[in-house]
């Protein structure tokens, strides 16, 4: 058995200020007129069929894009550099789609799978959000997969390698870049379908890789970490979960003589995988200038003005998808606490909790989803006072241009998940505080919380102690927030989507040099 080198893989520094452009100039100085191929889950566009059929008028159909920080970022990439993307379909309309905007320069082509055995695709999203998901954010409690999801889990998979697989013997590609915890298989699935050499195949896992004690629950770990060690490249949010999965395949592998593990790859047989850890972020740029635009700032002013809610209340803000791991019943403790804590408060002091639904189609979510209702309705109705209660929950996605104005005019926002693989929203409501001391209360538990050493750290599980936190930080004087703000503002300036693409190119890129 090999012993992990432990040292920690170098940040990148680089003065670089990434941007769109660097990085679309950047993969073609790496990989020349070849083209890139992104797979994912989920789509970037909504489709919209058109509204009107009449033989008179014919409406065009319509793209909207879906809430989502990273989707919209490879598509803005994917339209500077040209490319294709496989996903599944999850909006009407053909089962191909080419994919333009003015002002970019490129198109790419958008292939949207459906797979055509029910069964086999719902083992897959059992085993996707029933296993994987709860298992990786340490919530054993919540598995509900069913024997035989795993089968639907590979099937699903060897679709996608199979639709890789044409696209790249037609097209040819110069890297194939395949995301998330429902994709792990893609690459086994595809090697063995290919006989000439393949470009090299990138993997980024956005969400944590739990501690050992919850990966042993997964009966189909071996399987999954076979899987992942079949791609060149593997990317991780923050170096602890990278180490995490070092040690994951030291504990199952270590006997294997095929098998070595370093800090920064593992080696099987003749094989080298590089292993790193990309903290990944926001454009600060978009959404520093959406929260300074006028009519953005308008729009967010009649939405406040919709909900009830005076220009000059005090606001605290939280944006999650409904998801248990956002800790949406751990944020209301900490109200409650903040409250019996400093009665004075009550009256004072709202929540905005923009709460777009997610996986609603899905029993454990259902079930979530109506215990945070419950919840905030018992809550407002035990804080009220006369027509003011204390959070107003918006259960839709608000865009960003009105997204990101909220954000610059709350005074905090609470990001409380119990487990998160890094945290965008943490990051977008930096952006948005430009000369603002607008307060970031971050929980420890997500990865923004391992990169962000000067965020005020909040812990959801010790509600009393949190709000103590939040009472005091609300108080301190606008130079120190501001002061604050300042340093984590450069810091996720520096560390932007830009430079996390730029810097996976440049990786993959150098792994694949260094010799499979
Ligand atoms: C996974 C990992 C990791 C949310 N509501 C609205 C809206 N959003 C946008 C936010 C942000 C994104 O969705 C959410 O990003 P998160 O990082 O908070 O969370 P997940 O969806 O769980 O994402 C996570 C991420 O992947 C990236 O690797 O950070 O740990 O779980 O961009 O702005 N956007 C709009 N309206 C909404 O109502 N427009």
């Amino acid at each position: 058995m090999t012993s992990p080198v432990r040292t920690r893989t170098k940040p990148d520094n680089s003065p670089r200020n990434w941007n769109a452009l660097t990085v679309s100039e950047c993969f073609r100085k790496l990989f020349g007129t070849q083209k890139l191929l992104v797979a994912t889950h989920r789509e970037p566009v909504i489709y919209q069929p058109p509204q009107n059929e009449s033989p008179k008028r014919k409406d065009q159909p319509k793209l909207r894009y879906p809430a989502g920080g990273v989707s919209q970022s490879l598509h803005r990439l994917l339209l500077q550099t040209g490319g294709d993307w496989i996903s599944l379909q999850n909006s009407p309309g053909p089962p191909t789609l080419s994919i333009s905007l003015p002002g970019f320069p490129a198109t790419y082509i958008l292939y949207r799978l459906s797979p055509r055995d029910p069964a086999l695709e719902e083992g897959y999203q059992r085993f996707s959000n029933d296993l994987l998901w709860p298992l990786f954010h340490e919530e054993p409690g919540r598995v509900g997969a069913r024997p035989g999801d795993f089968k639907g889990y590979e099937a699903v998979n060897r679709l996608f390698a199979e639709h890789i697989f044409r696209v790249v013997k037609n097209h040819g590609n110069g890297v194939l870049w395949i995301h998330d915890y429902q994709l792990s298989l893609v690459a086994k699935e595809l090697r063995p379908l290919v006989s000439s050499p393949l470009p090299p195949i990138a993997f980024f896992w956005h969400i944590p890789w739990p501690r050992q004690e919850f990966l042993v629950h997964l009966p189909e770990r071996r399987a999954l970490l076979e899987g992942l060690l079949d791609y060149d490249f593997l990317g991780f949010q923050t170096a602890l979960y990278r180490e995490r999965f070092l040690e994951s395949v030291e504990r199952e592998f270590g006997e294997d003589p095929r098998i070595s593990v370093f800090a920064d790859c593992v080696v099987k047989g003749n094989r080298r995988i590089h292993v790193g850890d990309y903290p990944i972020g926001v454009d600060p740029g978009r959404f520093e200038s959406l929260s300074l635009d006028q009519k953005g700032q308008d729009e967010a002013r009649s939405l406040l003005c919709e909900l009830g809610i005076a220009p000059e209340e005090v606001l605290l803000i939280s944006v999650d998808r409904m998801d248990y791991t956002k800790g949406f019943l751990k944020r209301l403790q900490i109200l409650e606490s903040l409250f019996l804590a400093n009665p004075g408060r009550v009256g004072k002091i709202r929540l905005l909790q923009i709460a777009p639904l997610t996986r609603s189609g899905h029993p454990t979510y259902q079930s979530y989803q109506k215990k945070v209702r419950e919840a905030v309705s018992n809550f407002n109705e035990r804080w009220k006072t006369g027509t003011w209660f204390p959070v107003v929950s918006v259960e839709r996605t608000v865009e960003h241009r009105i997204l990101a104005p909220l954000y610059r005019m709350a005074a905090g926002a609470l990001v409380t998940s119990t487990n998160d693989g890094m945290n965008l929203v943490a990051k977008e409501y930096l952006a948005a505080q430009k000369d603002e001391g607008g307060t970031l209360f971050l929980s420890r538990y997500t990865g923004a919380a391992q990169g962000l050493k000067e965020a005020v750290l909040i812990d959801p599980f010790d509600p009393a102690t949190s709000a103590a936190i939040i009472d005091r930080y609300l108080a301190e004087p606008a130079s120190i927030r501001k002061g604050r703000n300042k340093i984590l503002r450069e810091q996720i300036s520096r560390n932007n989507i830009f430079l996390w693409m730029g810097s996976i190119l440049t990786g993959i890129r150098e792994a694949e040099t260094k010799g499979n």
